[in-house]
């Protein structure tokens, strides 16, 4: 028998050397923060954290982010010993091809990984959306005696997402909501990847947090677990604000390199790899060594998870037979179904020439949806009267002991069952939240702002697209006719740069029904986020008894109104508000004789999963002459357009002018489409 403490040094220990050897044996990778971190870690795994090794998708477990994912060995480490399924041989195969121990954590790839991390801060922000998700789910769901949502979330984060906006804003959204079931534990080890802390990172990060409204703890030795074990339970006992535990570690502990950039991101090499264990009395050889104690003891996460999730489902039960509808309503979004019924209330939108505004109409249909749909929460950063995405009387999400502020109410009150996040001035954050909304589960989450701010929630875009998160983003505003406001809020080559994310599907609706279908679009996709591009400005609702049915939506691309023999001469094809501009001049067009097709083309992405044969019906190659007309740069559209056609787009930066005479400036009138299309047919492009 060991003692406790010498169990405790041993587990440690192979933690950090299963790190230290899978970044050896892959000659690439971050031996430093596992070496510093591993104490904290394996305090928080083994007598605080909750999850069932052997269901990694438990609905109550305790979510943890590894915000700091570089340092990704410890977190598979920690899979490996706790008994996921992460075999010795994927823990050999870290970084190479095919295996599940890529690089950085990559949700969906390994059993146990909560969130894709590695682009420092969005951890952060994650941990944050899944806290807002617990407090969400428990305020709607328990009730006195039936705690059926009751987990906490867990964030190891490093000097580099302290570093990062994001974080600051996610920790100050975080601190305003007082998210008490919120720990972060910070490796407080001084070092960066290119130097220490001290050239660059100088505040005084306790009093930043407690300035957020944070709870802080710090412990002063990264190794001593008292400490560590002491912290967490302060963390645990304080409901009512965040907390930061700033815990002082070594970056590279016991190597040569300790404290040191240079143990940060190089393996350490063979020589030092032997001189660290030496240095930790472990044993030289062999490598990957895990001792029979320490895996033993690892391994009782097993029992404790089993034994944890079966309590949880005969509560479970225990709720489902004294709330049954509630019960029913959470099981269906445990399953991320849709209910029934869901969208009864969709509106249809009569035609009208004078239409209404894209973001209008998608604020319609989200609160003929939103009633009947739990799941579905979001808000704005700060411009909801703009992008229309309040869920009117569905209430606000703010801590149930705020002082009844109405101001910028939703209605509802104010409680963590509010529906209506309010982001505040905070895209980077809003961006990594709703993430973490997804991530958790049981929650559809949306975000909305104007396009042209896009620009500062790409990198958390991007990593929904990679993880493959059902989040859905309204972007209003979407083109140079926002007019007066001027070309900083004029998006131009936004549609273009989203579009070029993969697994992203971006919808640029063309008229009230339009976005009606795009809003079913994006709530049925459960596996990608989508993206809903919105017009400030009026647009005229199509008469849909006049041209084809807005369910065409659903594929992308499909055919308004075709020449009349189904042989057009001529293809005009658009997106949102310049869909009823194409109809437009089309109509003038075939007046003067000439056969033309409209063709509405809302997304890429749907019309490029159609097989080939549906796609040439809607753009025969035999028809060259095509003309795109889209108020943003031209670049992608030769695609559609081909050899023989053109793209009326935009190729430089907007102007400060009402829109309408932007629109004339541009060169988006009826006029100038006609006349495009007329040389275009002229230059032989014709059929
Ligand atoms: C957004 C972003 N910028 C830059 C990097 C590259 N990078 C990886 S780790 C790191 C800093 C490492 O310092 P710290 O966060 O303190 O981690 P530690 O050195 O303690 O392991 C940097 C700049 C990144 N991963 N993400």
């Amino acid at each position: 028998m060991i003692s406790a403490t010498e169990l405790d040094r041993q587990c440690i220990d192979t933690l950090r050397f299963l790190s230290v050897d899978m970044v050896q044996q892959a000659n690439s990778g971050h031996p430093g923060l596992p070496l510093g971190a591993a104490p904290m870690a394996y305090v928080l795994w083994t007598r605080w954290l909750k999850y069932n090794p052997r269901n990694p998708q438990w609905f109550d477990r305790d979510r943890f982010v590894l915000s700091a994912g570089h340092g990704s060995a410890l977190l598979y480490s920690l899979l490996h010993l706790t008994g996921y399924d992460l075999s010795l041989d994927d823990i050999r195969a870290f970084r190479q091809w095919d295996s599940k121990s890529p690089g950085h954590p990559e949700r969906g790839h390994t059993p146990g990984v909560e969130t894709t991390t590695g682009p420092l801060g969005q951890g952060f922000g994650n941990a944050v959306g899944m806290a807002i998700a617990e407090a969400q789910l428990a305020a709607r769901y328990n009730r006195p005696g039936h705690a059926l949502i009751d987990h906490h979330t867990y964030a190891m984060v490093s000097d580099g997402d302290l570093m990062e906006g994001v974080a600051a804003e996610a920790a100050s959204l975080a601190g305003h909501l007082k998210l008490g079931r919120l720990t972060c534990l910070y490796d407080d080890n001084r070092v960066t990847l290119a130097a220490g802390t001290d050239i660059s990172f100088s505040e005084d990060r306790a009093r930043r947090f407690e300035a957020y409204g944070w709870h802080t703890v710090s412990v002063a030795d990264g190794n001593d677990l008292a400490a560590i074990d002491a912290a967490l339970a302060a963390a645990r006992a304080e409901t009512a604000r965040p907390s930061l535990i700033l815990v002082r570690t070594h970056i590279g502990y016991g190597s040569p390199e300790q404290d040191s950039f240079k143990s940060h991101g190089s393996p350490l090499g063979a020589e030092n790899v032997r001189k660290t264990k030496q240095a930790l009395g472990w044993p030289t050889e062999p490598a990957f060594l895990i001792p029979d104690a320490a895996l033993a003891h690892f391994r009782t996460a097993a029992e404790r998870g089993a034994q944890a999730e079966a309590a949880w489902n005969s509560s479970l039960s225990a709720y489902a037979s004294r709330f049954s509808d509630l019960a029913a309503e959470f099981q269906t979004r445990l399953r991320a179904e849709l209910p029934p019924g869901w969208d009864a209330d969709i509106p249809v939108f009569a035609a009208d020439d004078k239409g209404l505004a894209t973001r209008d109409a998608s604020g319609q249909v989200i609160n003929a949806i939103a009633p009947k749909l739990p799941a579905l929460t979001g808000g704005s950063a700060d411009l909801d009267p703009s992008t229309k995405t309040a869920l009117k009387g569905l209430g606000d999400f703010d801590p149930p002991m705020k002082d009844a502020d109405e101001q910028g109410s939703d209605g509802g009150g104010w409680s963590y069952a509010g529906r209506n996040l309010h982001f505040g001035v905070r895209e980077h954050a809003m961006g990594a939240v709703v993430n973490g909304l997804a991530a958790h589960g049981g929650i559809i989450p949306y975000g909305a702002t104007f396009l042209i701010f896009s620009d500062y929630m790409r990198p958390s875009i991007r990593l929904a697209a990679l993880m493959g998160l059902h989040v859905v983003h309204v972007f209003t505003h979407d083109s140079i006719a926002v007019g007066e406001d001027g070309p900083t809020h004029q998006p131009v080559e936004q549609l273009a740069s989203l579009r070029a994310i993969p697994n992203l599907v971006v919808i640029r609706p063309g008229d009230a029904n339009e976005t009606a279908v795009a809003w079913r679009v994006a709530l049925e996709t459960r596996d990608r986020p989508v993206l809903l591009v919105l017009t400030r400005q009026h647009v005229p609702t199509l008469d849909r008894s006049r041209y084809a049915a807005a369910e065409g939506l659903r594929r992308g691309a499909y055919v308004l109104n075709d020449a009349p023999n189904g042989k057009p001469d001529l293809i005009l094809i658009a997106s949102g508000s310049e869909v009823s501009l194409i109809v437009a001049a089309a109509e003038r067009l075939q007046g003067q004789g000439i056969a033309v097709r409209c063709v509405s083309m809302p997304s890429w992405e749907l019309f490029e999963a159609l097989p080939q044969a549906e796609r040439d019906a809607v753009l025969p190659p035999a028809v060259g002459t095509r003309l795109a007309v889209e108020l943003g740069v031209a670049q992608g559209w030769e695609r559609y357009t081909g050899a023989r056609g053109a793209m009326l787009g935009v190729e430089r930066f907007g102007a400060s002018a009402p829109a309408a005479v932007l629109l004339d400036k541009y060169g988006f009138t009826i006029d100038a489409v006609c006349a495009r299309a007329e040389a275009l047919l002229r230059a032989g492009g014709g059929a």
